[in-house]
């Protein structure tokens, strides 16, 4: 006999998503995620195991039905820098760039300042170069904080979309 609340979880999941359709995944279904993903603050997050160039990792987010991570909030950089301790000494990158106007930290995709800042002592740097091309413009998170890199080095990424 299968409960009633297991088939409102079910039917709901598989509105929102085809992830959620195994019994197996209910846990995950309550939380609100699809399956990989792990549930904060409604919202869902996953950190794929490749290293790509920031430019990729905005596909691979797409790809996955995510956008590369935006933080908003203290309690979302909190979680995540907690997180990102299982990941000691890696960086990831992040939606923060400022490739538009040097210095003017933009979130990539609705291009909203980014307002709260979390970066490491000395950083944003903008590393110099001979080139502005060829400066960091690119965001990138780590367990003590947030650092510009250049955006075409290779780093682990997060995406994140709302939960459910
Ligand atoms: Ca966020
Ligand atoms: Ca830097």
């Amino acid at each position: 006999m299968v409960s009633w609340s297991f088939v409102a979880a079910l039917t709901v999941a598989t509105i929102a998503t085809v992830y959620c359709v195994l019994p197996e995944q209910f846990h995950e279904c309550v939380k609100g995620c699809p399956s990989g993903f792990f549930y904060f603050d409604d919202s869902c997050y996953v950190i794929p195991r490749i290293k790509v160039s920031w430019g990729q990792a905005v596909g691979y987010c797409r790809a996955l039905d995510s956008e590369l991570l935006t933080i908003e909030t203290a309690a979302e950089q909190e979680f995540l820098a907690q997180e990102l301790k299982k990941h000691h000494g890696k960086m990831f990158w992040f939606a923060a760039q400022d490739m538009v106007v040097e210095g003017i930290w933009r979130w990539t995709r609705s291009l909203s300042p980014v307002l709260l800042k979390y970066w490491r002592k000395a950083q944003p740097d903008n590393r110099l170069a001979p080139d502005y091309i060829h400066r960091e413009h690119c965001g990138a998170i780590a367990e003590d904080g947030w650092s510009d890199e250049l955006c075409n080095d290779e780093h682990y990424f997060i995406c994140e979309k709302p939960s459910w």
